[in-house]
């Protein structure tokens, strides 16, 4: 739907998809019962070629992520399991094969922190397993088709970005990853109660697999807004379009 920004690194499997993006954007569209005729009058562009059709499609995906970030509870909570109906094994899923998951040496890691926070000092994993620790059983939905039930444990995100004096009134958090992953978070969704720095997964450090040192569990939200392997947390008023977003998923992709 939007146009094919390629992100640096290896190509993902994604870029195979966007013309297959294209068309279930398409399809959708025609099942609501909107014809091309009907995206013109509604857009008021003429569609004459497919860039213009794909155009007024991202601008109807642009304004329909306004709205469903208009409409997010910041309170509302996720759906919680009972330990008993947690998925194993549980899948793993990256733009990539499982062996080529990012190796992150501990002893050496710092979280690093920029933009509009007063406390930009880095944090060693000793510190971040220091803090007030809670656990939710919660559901990881993919776009991809699947779902999974999981147990993630850290600090509560809210509680992490007062502690470091974060700007709240800031538009975005965004998240670079040891792959060439990236994420932008809309402040609400990175204030609510049950959006975890998660450094744990069923009662043990998180695997390497799942995102170590840190991933954002953020159950409110499909899994490609769930972030593994964090490295660096910016707070920011500027959009920086993440890995998937470059290649047409929505944005806000609230679950
Ligand atoms: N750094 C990084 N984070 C990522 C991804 C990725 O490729 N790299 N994939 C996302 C997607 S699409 C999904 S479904 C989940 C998968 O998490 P899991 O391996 O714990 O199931 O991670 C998300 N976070
Ligand atoms: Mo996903």
């Amino acid at each position: 739907m939007m146009s094919p920004l390629r992100p640096k690194g290896p190509a993902p499997d994604a870029a195979l998809h966007q013309p297959a993006l294209r068309r279930v954007g398409r399809r959708l569209l025609l099942r609501g019962g909107l014809s091309l005729g009907g995206l013109g009058l509604l857009t008021g562009c003429n569609l004459e070629d497919d860039d213009a059709v794909d155009r007024a499609l991202a601008a109807i995906s642009r304004a329909n992520d306004v709205v469903q970030a208009a409409l997010f509870s910041g309170t509302r909570l996720a759906q919680t399991f009972d330990e008993s109906q947690i998925t194993d094994p549980f899948p793993f899923n990256a733009y990539y094969p499982e062996a080529r998951v990012p190796v992150v040496d501990p002893s050496g890691f710092r979280l690093e922190l920029s933009g509009l926070v007063r406390d930009t000092a880095p944090w060693t994993l000793d510190q971040l397993y220091a803090l007030p620790r809670t656990s939710q059983v919660t559901r990881h939905v993919c776009i991809e088709g699947w779902s999974a039930i999981g147990k993630w444990g850290g600090v509560r995100f809210a509680d992490f970005l007062r502690r470091i004096g974060a700007d709240t009134r800031a538009r975005y958090v965004t998240f670079r990853c040891a792959d060439d992953y990236t994420s932008c978070l809309d402040m609400a969704s990175a204030l609510h109660p049950q959006t975890l720095l998660a450094t744990h997964f069923h009662d043990t450090v998180l695997a390497a697999r799942y995102g170590f040192p840190m991933k954002l569990r953020v159950p409110t939200k499909l899994g490609f807004k769930n972030p593994k392997h964090i490295m660096a947390v910016q707070i920011t008023n500027d959009y920086t379009p993440g890995f998937w977003e470059r290649y047409g998923y929505n944005w806000f992709s609230g679950l």
